[in-house]
């Protein structure tokens, strides 16, 4: 059993309080499936009420630390050099629609750099977690490694589609398309910190997405280095995708191969 830091034991309190009520919310949001007007106005408030659950524990834990939140932006702290960065609720469309794929990502940066990252999928009780050069782990005991894999045509890849308002669909279908040639195992999972979670547990070999928010990935970032795994961004390789928000994450064996196909398409 690893040792958990007090820092880690905080954002795991932070999300098992926030987990316990989206769990109460997500049952409520396959009850109004069948209403008109749906359950959007009831998901938005299932998801600040889960932010302010993280906020308010995250707080007492470390009451200096800022913030950088999905739903309410960025707090800042009285001690510049440390920040929270969270997603009360990532994959927001599946939980919308009663799929059982939702996920509360929690991120601590210091001084600029990713020291903790916890991701919790509450419905398959699978928590996923990391701290620098201490390793990654799911259910805080068993420790994660990314996959083995080597070979394009039995890897499974994961992507997401960017909206249409703000994303380049024409590339991502070029994307989509080049990659399906070479991989045929590809998934589209709609949450994109649970899609890093399981490159780092050896689910997927790579996952990729553009114009994502530091919130989506920042947990997940560290969570795959700290598995073995690789992360670039996606057309720079001097840039921060947790800046850009474009983002490739993969395994060794793919990785070359994967970028390669990726880039051929720009
Ligand atoms: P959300 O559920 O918190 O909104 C789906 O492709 C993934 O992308 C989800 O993790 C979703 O997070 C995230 N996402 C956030 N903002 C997005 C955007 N503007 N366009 C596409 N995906 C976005
Ligand atoms: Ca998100």
């Amino acid at each position: 059993m690893a040792v958990t830091s007090p820092i880690l034991n905080v954002m795991i309190k932070a999300a098992e309080k926030a987990a316990r009520s989206l769990i109460r919310d997500f049952g409520e949001v396959e009850q109004l499936q069948v209403s008109q007007k749906g359950p959007g106005d009831f998901v938005s408030a299932a998801d600040k009420r889960a932010e302010e659950l993280i906020f308010e524990e995250l707080k007492k834990g470390q009451p200096t630390y800022g913030f950088l939140m999905e739903e309410s932006g960025e707090h800042a702290g009285s001690n510049p050099d440390f920040r929270w960065i969270v997603d009360p609720l990532d994959g927001t469309t599946n939980f919308l629609h009663g799929i059982p794929h939702w996920c509360i990502s929690i991120a601590l940066e210091a001084r600029g750099e990713l020291t903790h990252g916890l991701i919790y999928d509450p419905v398959k009780d699978e928590m996923f977690t990391a701290e620098k050069n201490g390793g990654a782990f799911i259910r805080r005991n068993k420790r994660l490694r990314v996959s083995g894999r080597q070979d394009m045509m039995r890897a499974t890849i994961a992507t997401g589609a960017p909206r249409r308002a703000t994303g380049d669909q024409e590339r991502f279908l070029r994307e989509y398309t080049a990659v399906l040639n070479v991989s045929p195992g590809l998934r589209r999972f709609g949450a994109a910190a649970l899609d890093l979670a399981y490159v780092a547990a050896g689910r997927y070999e790579a996952f990729w997405e553009r114009k994502l928010q530091p919130w989506d990935v920042a947990a997940g970032i560290l969570i795959v280095k700290e598995a073995g795994g690789f992360i670039a961004e996606l057309d720079d390789h001097k840039a921060n995708p947790l800046e850009t928000g474009n983002i490739l994450a993969s395994n060794e064996g793919i990785f070359s191969d994967i970028k390669k196909v990726l880039k051929s398409t720009a």
